[in-house]
């Protein structure tokens, strides 16, 4: 997928990621055997830990640090080096 081409725009990536953003992924097995699209970093990594059972601590006490960083990469971090992307490309 290059955005720089635009190719985020196709309809066929679209299908998969309807907000037009990487990351996306298609597990094709998914839950029931059936494959599942999962966009937006935060629900790819949520799905990712509860699929496979590792980085996401089942017990209540150790699974909070990891949705308190998740949450701080999602709506810290991450919206930040994007919008810099995203502004120096429309830029020039
Ligand atoms: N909220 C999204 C943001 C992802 C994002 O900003 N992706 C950028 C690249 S870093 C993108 O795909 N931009 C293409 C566009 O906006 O057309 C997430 O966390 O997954």
């Amino acid at each position: 997928m290059n955005i720089l081409k635009g190719e985020q725009f196709a309809p066929e990536f679209l299908r998969i990621s309807p907000n037009n953003k990487i990351p996306a992924i298609v597990d094709p097995d998914g839950p029931d055997g059936q494959p599942i699209s999962v966009f937006e970093f935060g629900a790819i990594l949520l799905y990712l830990g509860e699929k496979t059972g590792r980085f996401l601590p089942a017990g209540l006490r150790e699974r909070i640090p990891v949705l308190e960083w998740l949450m701080w990469q999602m709506g810290g971090f991450g919206p930040m080096p994007g919008q810099v992307h995203h502004f120096r490309t429309m830029r020039s």
